[in-house]
């Protein structure tokens, strides 16, 4: 089980910097490619997303959980997710700090990617077969987060996370990575294409298969995956809370849970805001936006500029605010009390609050309302049909 490595403390919360990490970890990202780092949001908010997100997944041991092989949620706890928590985490104002800090971009520079809760179950059987993330080989995200390839290592596009909701002593399950040593690693010379799924090469998950019918078809790759990663692979000691930030352009691998145990896990990616090619992997934000619940237009209307420019949502003073994008978009969110001054005060002409055509808006928008909740009412007391 490969050398352990340590998390270690983000500045103090209650300093509040907007930039939370170290020069050390921001230092050690940039170098050897991954940070561990601790105290990053406050423990009550992993506690609560934890029991959260639990419930919506099978317990551990029962015949629904030796089923689920593989990464994921099936959609349940992508972002925006029915955990508040969660939805918090992905937007906490530490996380997007951090994501900046290590690019080294201005916050309203940085996009998310991706957000998603999944559990990992120490099973008895390990169903999945070639698919099965039980015991993974070491690979590297980047195929399915970027359509090209990860640019110079000097020139970092995306920030990958992993935050853990439990205690690698309880449950098993250390994420290993491997350092990168310097420019002349040779496991980081690349092109990075000595990985099954990648250039043509079949994917396999598992590790054992995945390194076997290496072995058979290309022996070459294979004794230089067993000669330069898996040795120099190192376990991140993880408890709740713990933020493993590392980059799609890393190795690492998922290891075996505990038997009977469950753990949870966020990824979470962000990219610069210039670089296209690192796709969205969930629908996108904006589809969301017609679920009744208005989680998606309240993250919005409620959130800070940063927050939503995290999700794409254009900044104070771009060229998309106008005279009529401010109004139209106050008309929008108005009923989420959206604050419009940071793009009214950039966009630099008083905001007509009191203009007739947006009182009339606001009128009609409230009548919209209430004419909704009477029909939801009627409807709610009307008898069903078969
Ligand atoms: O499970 C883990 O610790 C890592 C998972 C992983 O790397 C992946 O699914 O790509
Ligand atoms: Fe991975």
């Amino acid at each position: 089980m490969g050398k352990w490595i340590h998390p270690e403390p983000a500045l103090a919360l209650s300093s509040n910097p907007p930039e939370p990490l170290t020069n050390a970890q921001v230092q050690s990202w940039r170098e050897s490619g991954f940070a561990l780092v601790e105290g990053l949001v406050p423990l009550e908010l992993i506690d609560r997303a934890r029991s959260e997100v639990i419930a919506h997944f099978p317990p551990p041991g029962s015949p629904e959980s030796e089923r689920v092989t593989d990464f994921g949620s099936s959609g349940l706890m992508e972002f925006p997710s029915p955990s508040d928590a969660l939805n918090e985490i992905t937007l906490h104002p530490r996380l997007l700090g951090a994501g900046a800090q290590l690019l080294g971009i201005r916050n309203e520079d940085l996009r998310l990617t991706q957000s998603e809760a999944w559990p990992k179950y120490g099973r008895k059987t390990q169903t999945g077969g070639a698919m099965d993330n039980h015991d993974q080989r070491i690979h590297i995200d980047y195929p399915n987060h970027s359509l090209a390839h990860p640019a110079e290592w000097e020139n970092p596009e995306s920030v990958a996370v992993i935050a853990y909701f439990d205690r690698v002593e309880d449950v098993g399950g250390a994420t290993q990575v491997v350092p990168r040593s310097g420019p002349d690693d040779p496991a980081y010379r690349g092109p990075l294409v000595r990985s099954p799924g990648i250039g043509g090469i079949p994917f396999v998950n598992n590790r054992e298969q995945a390194e076997a019918s290496l072995q058979e078809k290309y022996p070459e790759l294979a004794n230089w995956r067993r000669e330069h990663l898996y040795p120099k692979a190192r376990s991140a000691r993880f408890g709740p809370g713990t933020f493993l930030f590392y980059r799609h352009d890393v190795w690492h691998r998922g290891t075996p849970i505990a038997e009977g145990s469950i753990r949870l896990a966020h990824n979470v990616s962000f990219r610069r805001s210039d670089c296209e090619w690192i796709s969205t992997v969930h629908k996108g934000w904006a589809w969301s936006m017609y679920d009744s619940n208005h989680v998606m237009e309240r993250l919005i209307a409620r959130g800070t500029v940063q927050q939503r420019c995290a999700l794409g949502f254009p900044e104070p003073g771009h060229p998309y605010w106008t005279r009529a994008t401010l109004d139209a978009v106050r008309a929008r969110f108005d009923f989420e009390e959206m604050d419009m001054r940071p793009y009214e005060a950039a966009f630099g002409s008083p905001a007509p609050t009191s203009s007739a055509a947006l009182d009339q808006l606001r009128n009609e928008n409230q009548r919209l309302r209430r004419e909704n909740e009477r029909l939801s009412r009627q409807l709610e007391s009307s008898p069903k049909n078969g």
